[in-house]
């Protein structure tokens, strides 16, 4: 076989461009068969140099055509394999991701903060697990107070065997109130700011749940009165339903506040015709507040010559319900879905 015959019989084979490098390698490379062939040239006679020469020259040139040729076949072949390998079908539906969404109660929770924000409160935080102390003794809570009963407070299970009782034992916090009592007993006034999260109490059915959200304010400087309490919760609650609806404020009773008052606000339902939401009476309760109780301070260890305040807390969960007509609490905690996607 001529060394061109080989080459045709060996190409014939060559199904990858890598089987045709090397094809190419094993016939012009460095140490090729026709490279080989050049170097016997000189020991020739001049007139078998000439024609040997000319001829592998020859072979050469159509050797390299031969494989330029084939390169091409199999690069266009190649590339065809592959493009059909990673063929993508573009009408194929995507993969739908799921959006999450914002509870009803962060979204609310996120409205009421901003408002106090922008009329110059602070958020402060503390912890779900409290001490009797700054649950209930600090606020001017005493010993016999119904709130403190089994039925109404979760005591930490570590409060059961022990000597912890009274005094010693530690709670779910029933409302945000500890929170000031920390803060106030690590600050001087003036102070200014909210206290929103979770709180417990031992309570379940349609309208209350045994964790719910409270954001509750707390005001202390000099010269602070009832009609600022007045002013800052008008202004606040025609921030969150409108600026025509009507505020009253009715005379309560908290431990930690004196005076004391349940702050309603116009039913949005009817506009005080009287209804269902609102019991037919017009009104429907928002909050409770007042001005917080010199004990409260002496606790604190405030100059009560010196400095007055007032505090209020809300429900959140409440409030969400009357701004979406929600009519029972549970429905917040069951996680269906078909309850979330609303909002
Ligand atoms: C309310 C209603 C009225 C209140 C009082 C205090 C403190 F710590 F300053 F004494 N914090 N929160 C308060 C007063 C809370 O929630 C219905």
């Amino acid at each position: 076989m001529t060394t061109l015959e080989s080459f045709l019989s060996e190409l014939e084979a060559v199904a990858t461009t890598a089987a045709l490098r090397e094809l190419r390698s094993k016939y012009l490379g460095k140490k090729g068969v026709l490279t080989e062939q050049l170097k016997t040239l000189p020991s020739l006679d001049p007139h078998h140099r000439a024609v040997f020469g000319a001829s592998i020259n020859e072979t050469k040139k159509y050797i390299e055509e031969r494989l330029k040729e084939h390169e091409k076949q199999l690069t266009s072949k190649e590339i065809k394999a592959k493009l059909s390998k990673e063929k993508i079908d573009i009408t194929l539906p995507g993969y739908y991701k799921k959006p999450g969404g914002r509870h009803p109660v962060t979204i609310i929770l996120a409205e009421i903060t901003d408002i106090f924000v922008s009329m110059g409160f602070s958020i402060e935080e503390g912890p779900e697990v409290e001490s009797d102390y700054y649950n209930f003794e600090a606020l001017n809570i005493p010993q016999n107070h119904p709130a403190r009963d089994m039925q109404d407070t979760f005591y930490i299970d570590s409060n059961v065997g022990s000597n912890r009782s009274g005094d010693d034992a530690f709670v779910l916090r029933t409302h945000t109130s500890p929170v000031q009592i920390r803060v106030m007993k690590n600050s001087s006034p003036p102070l200014r700011f909210i206290a929103p999260g979770k709180v417990y109490r031992c309570d379940s059915d349609i309208s209350h749940s045994p964790m719910f959200h409270q954001i509750e304010g707390l005001v202390v400087d000099k010269d602070i009165s009832f009609a600022n309490l007045k002013g800052l919760l008008e202004g606040f609650l025609r921030k969150v339903f409108g600026p025509d609806v009507p505020v009253r404020l009715r005379p309560s009773f908290f431990p930690f506040t004196e005076p004391s008052a349940e702050v309603d606000m116009g039913c949005y339902f009817c506009k005080g015709s009287g209804c269902r939401v609102c019991k037919g009476t017009g009104w429907i309760e928002i909050m409770g507040a007042g001005m917080v109780d010199p004990r409260v301070f002496n606790n604190v260890g405030y100059d009560t010559n010196q400095y007055s305040g007032f505090a209020f807390g809300m429900g959140i969960e409440r409030i969400a319900s009357l701004k979406y007509g929600i009519d029972d609490i549970r429905l917040y905690y069951e996680g269906d879905l078909r309850f979330l996607r609303q909002f």
